[in-house]
Formats: structure tokens, sequence, C-alpha cells
């Protein structure tokens, strides 16, 4: 009996694991996005680095501008789920975002 609750806590132990690998090498590999509020990197900043950002929260549809870091593009989405109209964002880029995603972005992922 102690030798299945063993085996069940182990089952639990290696999938809780996998999971914190996988978070964790989404983290690392797809670096972050930063947002802010308004043009130029000014106002409110906001990092991502999730590998999904179903949704920004608070900071739905008031991203100006952008900066991804590490190596891997980002997607975002100007609806919620990654719904929407969507633009690639490139690794290692900062810029205001275009006209049609100003003020329009709610979720993210990277690429
Ligand atoms: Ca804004």
């Amino acid at each position: 009996m102690s030798n299945i609750n063993n085996q069940t806590q182990d089952l639990y132990s290696i999938e809780l694991v996998q999971d914190l690998d996988q978070e964790t090498a989404a983290t690392v590999s797809g670096g972050a996005l930063v947002l802010s509020s308004d043009a130029g990197g000014e106002g409110t900043r906001r990092t991502f680095s999730a590998a999904r950002n179903r949704s920004l929260g608070s900071f739905n549809n008031i991203a100006s501008w952008y900066e991804v870091t590490g190596n891997r593009d980002w997607f975002v989405y100007t609806g919620q789920n990654f719904s929407g109209r969507r633009r690639r964002l490139g690794a290692g880029k900062s810029n205001n975002l275009p006209a049609s995603f100003n003020d329009d972005v709610e979720s993210a992922r990277p690429v």
C-alpha cells in the first residue's frame, strides 16, 4: 500500500517538474515582451514573459510601444485569447506599435 502511494506521489512530482521545465524553457527562449502605454517607450511599462498571455489584464488596449527581448519573435493580437488581428514583432526590436494596433493589443505570445 505504501508503495502505491509513493508511486502516485512520484507521478505527480514528475508532472510538476515537466510543467516547470516547459514554463522555464518558454520563458528563457521566448525572452520577454515589454509594452509601454505611450509612444517612444514613455508612460507605464509592463513586461510579459509567460509563454501564453491570454489577456494583458489592466494593460489591455493601452500599449503604444513595444520592445522584444531575447531571440524569439512575438505575436500580439487585438483580441484576448489570441483572437482578432495578429502582428509579428521581431526579436530584439523596439518601436511604436503601428496605428492599427495602437491601444488595441489584448493578448501576446512568443512565436
Ligand atoms: Ca497608449
